[in-house]
């Protein structure tokens, strides 16, 4: 009972990585930096606030799913330990603790980035939930997945708030094929996913009347400059979102309006950014029902249940 984190991952750590991909990433063409760095806690902040805009149906689309379908999920999973990717805000897994019947949920195993977070919440759920054990592990989940603890018995991973759309395909099954094999006889994977759907309502998701979302994108080139001593001016670049029909995505990009020159001191690196260039920030991978399935299949999963108002889907898998 209580709180333990393993940590795997440490500022030393996460700068190291960031140094890399932001090498990598503005070297390339076209030029792109990695979505998991939007967040810091203004880039955090940031996201708190999209999920609250009017545009932005996501997050209450899988919390009402979440809502109405956690119980059944959860009656026929029937899990001991509920292991979280991403597990940044507490609400999701809040609403999964709510709808447990039967088998009680004993231990939970949060992962993500920044300990700071995982702590925090890790607190606030251990006040209301005294008997739980939480085990956090602070990792990348696309890198620390062979440092989760054992399972003390039957186990739901859960993969929840679309996240799995930042993926491209090649990401997505490397990721799927590692769980697959974390998952026993009767484990359970839980993914939630953003459905395509028409193209004017995933455009404004994406790009909202007051702004927060450009100002999220923004701020990854502000990150960049306190992160690694670079001078880019995030107000000179143009928040463009757009959705990709051949590959399923919203793009997120950074577009220059006029020539840059900027330099990253920790790289050494300067960087010119010519007039109409882009960086691409993000991708928004979204899926059908077919293409979830498929999916799946590929990583030897098969899926159990699928629910979905339409807009965004649950996808309950398990091992084949
Ligand atoms: C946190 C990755 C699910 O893809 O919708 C929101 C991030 N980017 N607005 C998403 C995001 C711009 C979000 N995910």
């Amino acid at each position: 009972m209580g709180y333990h984190a393993d940590v795997h991952v440490d500022r030393a750590g996460l700068h190291d990585a960031l140094a890399n991909d932001v090498r990598r990433g503005l070297r390339e063409h076209p030029k792109s930096l990695p979505p998991k760095y939007f967040y810091d806690a203004a880039g955090s902040a940031l996201f708190e606030q999209i999920t609250r805009l009017p545009e932005y149906y996501l997050t209450r689309a899988e919390h009402a799913l979440l809502d109405v379908h956690a119980r059944g999920i959860l009656r026929e999973a029937r899990p001991e330990e509920i292991v979280e990717l991403g597990a940044g805000s507490p609400g999701k897994f809040q609403r999964l603790l709510a709808a447990t019947n039967g088998t009680p949920v004993r231990r939970y195993v949060p992962v993500d980035v920044d300990g700071g977070v995982l702590q925090d919440s890790a607190r606030a759920l251990l006040r209301r939930h005294p008997e739980l054990d939480v085990h956090a592990v602070v990792g990348d989940f696309e890198r620390h997945l062979d440092r989760l603890p054992s399972p003390t018995g039957r186990r739901l991973i859960a993969f929840l708030g679309s996240t799995i759309g930042n993926l491209d395909a090649a990401g997505r099954q490397r990721l799927l094929v590692e769980l697959r094999e974390l998952l026993g006889t009767g484990d359970r994977l839980l993914v939630g996913m953003d459905l395509v759907k028409n193209l004017a309502a995933l455009e404004a998701a994406y790009d909202d009347a007051q702004g927060v979302t450009a100002e999220f994108n923004r701020n990854i080139l502000r990150v960049v400059n306190r992160e690694l001593h670079a001078d880019f001016t995030p107000e000179a670049f143009r928040h463009v979102a757009r959705w990709n029909d051949a590959d399923s995505r919203v793009e997120m990009h950074l577009a220059a309006d006029q020539r840059q020159m900027a330099t990253v001191k920790d790289l050494g690196m300067a960087v010119a950014v010519e007039r109409g260039e882009t960086i691409w920030t993000e991708s928004c991978h979204k899926f059908t029902r077919v293409s979830a399935e498929a999916m799946l299949c590929t990583a030897g999963l098969s899926l159990v249940s699928w629910h979905t108002d339409g807009t965004y889907a649950l996808a309950v898998g398990a091992a084949r």
